[in-house]
């Protein structure tokens, strides 16, 4: 059985009060809600780390994850954070290769793949983001595009490797735009997607990574979005910065 999952990307948002409040309100109806079958965890900016890790305490479905590490173990490379400092304040997962941050730092596949190894290495369970831009997707070729996202950064894996990390499809065209993917072209990259690490690393292997939509998902396309059989959660934008959205997009399963 594989693990549902919603993580929540904050990307560049909340102050501290803000993170603390909707830190709060999400530990608070977790514990009512219990939703106790989805892994959930929020991803906010760096610097909330320590004090949302704080607030989360020991819930047991309940993470903290990083939006980001380097590829570097440590040395003199101001600005970044080392998956080994995130190891060291509790933290389990980490986003690797969001398109914002192939666009907007630059960041190719090799750079990835390197990325993933250093999270791995530290004991954190990379997010590993991939997807399309709208050209490409009108041009057809989005599934050979997101399959080379794949093979670059993440074949070099050994399958023990391969098999602790989450995926995340993400068609650029559907991240903040409000647009979102139907529910069959989800299920449709999905599905090659795991065909694509089936051919590489056997079935088995293949059939055991969650795969996580993400896009504009939110609480009234989730369900149907969650539905589909490749479909194992979401990592979601926007909608996780409202408490009650995302406690709805975690129920949709
Ligand atoms: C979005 O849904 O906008 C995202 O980019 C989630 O990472």
């Amino acid at each position: 059985m594989r693990k549902k999952i919603v993580a929540g990307n904050w990307k560049m948002n909340c102050t501290f009060d803000e993170g603390q409040k909707l830190t709060s309100e999400i530990v608070n109806m977790i514990k009512d809600e219990r939703s106790k079958d989805v892994t959930v965890i929020l991803n906010p900016p760096f610097v909330h780390i320590p004090s949302v890790k704080k607030l989360v305490g020991e819930i047991s479905n309940l993470f903290v994850g990083a939006q980001d590490c380097s590829d570097q173990e440590s040395g003199a490379y101001t600005g970044q954070v080392s998956a080994k400092i995130l190891n060291s304040f509790g933290v389990k997962y980490v986003i690797i290769g969001h398109s914002e941050r192939r666009e907007f730092c630059s960041e190719g596949n090799d750079l990835l793949a390197n990325k993933v190894k250093q999270a791995l290495q530290n004991g954190l369970t990379p997010i590993f983001c991939c997807g399309e831009s709208l050209d490409i997707r009108e041009n057809g070729s989005h599934e050979d595009f997101v399959t080379q996202q794949l093979t670059e950064s993440l074949f070099d894996l050994s399958p023990e490797d391969i098999s602790k990390l989450v995926i995340a499809y993400e068609p650029i065209w559907a991240i903040g735009t409000g647009k979102t993917a139907s529910s069959d072209q989800a299920q449709e990259m999905h599905a090659a997607i795991r065909t694509h690490l089936a051919n590489k690393y056997g079935q088995e292997i293949a059939d055991g990574i969650s795969i996580l939509y993400g896009g504009s998902c939110k609480p009234d396309n989730a369900q149907e979005i969650f539905s589909k059989p490749d479909v194992d959660g979401g990592l979601i934008g926007g909608a996780s910065l409202k408490s009650r959205d995302f406690m709805d997009i975690i129920k949709s399963f």
